[in-house]
């Protein structure tokens, strides 16, 4: 045999606790796809991160097969990368266990997104929902992921799994890779069209675009996109963030810079930019809609794809596995 470079890897998810949006289209899964072919591509619908909130289990089930149809139409292809549910492959809630025990509680309690989450669930902050990073650092280590394409909110849990890595490794030599977050330069925190001080996010349909949206649907959302009082469609995030967000997505959406953005509608009002804005995510999300029906149908095809990706998963996620459970002193099975 030649001598074969070993491809780096890519490890990254998406929970299945509501449908995709424009957000986590342009923060993570556009890269996703944009990585398939250099790297060693696994990626997985996190639905047992979901239940850290409470979910409706007839909607959980479904909506987790749709985004496996969704990750197939925006582009990732089952030949290319592993495409797998989380709790298809045990070794995640192992490896877990293992690595909370190398976790501070101290740590937990300054992540961003527990006390964001334990205030939106004010009534039901679980030890899931503490933990929950602890998970993500299990996904992303199993898999001796180099690098993890994510949105800017996720950055802060990516560093977490990087301390605990390199924790681990201290105490019992080289085990894990030491990952790093892969975060877009154009569309990594894309902005609530409502309220352009909050991030894009599931939980605020109004100021979301999902990407099975329909196209009036879409055109109403960015014509009802909030904005200034000023003409000018310039890049200002300090004091136009409402046009600046807009401006971000049109240049994610169309691959423009900014410059050629701002130069196409010099002197022209909102009236026309945020329709045109409209137009440019319309037709991006098009034939992913379309494709993501198609193949919705087609659910013996779909199972095919989980089935197969969570064996291959599962072989790769055992030898680290394997692996932990030997250095910290576990009798072999
Ligand atoms: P929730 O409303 O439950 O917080 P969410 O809409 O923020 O959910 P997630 O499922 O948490 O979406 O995020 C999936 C991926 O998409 C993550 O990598 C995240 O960083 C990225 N992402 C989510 N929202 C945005 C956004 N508005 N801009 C850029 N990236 C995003
Ligand atoms: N926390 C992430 C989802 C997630 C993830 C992961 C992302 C769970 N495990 C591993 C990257 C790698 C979020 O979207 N909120």
């Amino acid at each position: 045999m030649e001598n074969q470079v070993q491809k780096k890897r890519i490890f990254s998810g998406i929970q299945p606790s509501g449908e995709l949006t424009l957000g986590s289209y342009m923060g993570a899964i556009k890269n996703w796809v944009a990585l398939q072919d250099e790297y060693e591509c696994v990626y997985c619908i996190v639905d047992m991160h979901a239940i850290t909130v409470r979910q409706n289990p007839a909607d959980l089930r479904r909506r987790a097969l749709e985004q496996l149809a969704q990750y197939i139409a925006c582009g990732l292809d089952p030949q290319k990368c592993i495409l797998f549910i989380q709790s298809h492959a045990p070794q995640h809630a192992e490896l877990s266990w293992i690595l909370g025990c190398y976790t501070q509680f101290g740590e937990l309690s300054r992540m961003t997104q527990f006390k964001q989450k334990s205030q939106q669930h004010a009534d039901n902050i679980t030890a899931g929902l503490f933990t929950y990073p602890v998970l993500m650092a299990a996904d992303i280590l199993l898999y001796q992921a180099d690098l993890v394409p994510v949105g800017e909110d996720q950055r802060q849990h990516v560093e977490l799994t990087r301390d605990i890595a390199q924790r681990f490794n201290g105490v019992y030599g080289e085990t894990f890779v030491l990952p790093e977050a892969f975060i877009p330069k154009m569309g990594a925190r894309v902005m609530s069209l409502g309220n352009p001080e909050n991030k894009m996010s599931k939980s605020d349909p109004e100021g979301c675009v999902f990407i099975m949206d329909q196209p009036e649907v879409i055109q109403r959302k960015f014509k009802r996109a909030v904005t200034d009082s000023e003409m000018a469609v310039k890049f200002d995030k300090e004091n136009k963030p409402g046009v600046s967000n807009l401006l971000t997505i049109y240049c994610a959406a169309t691959g423009k810079t900014l410059e050629e953005a701002e130069a196409e509608f010099a002197g022209q009002g909102y009236g026309v930019f945020k329709p045109a804005v409209g137009e440019a995510v319309i037709e991006l999300m098009r034939p992913i809609r379309e494709e993501a029906q198609r193949l919705m149908g087609d659910k013996a095809y779909l199972e095919s794809v989980y089935r197969d990706g969570a064996q291959r998963a599962q072989r790769m996620a055992q030898k680290t596995l394997s692996k932990v459970q030997r250095k910290v002193g576990f009798v072999a099975r």
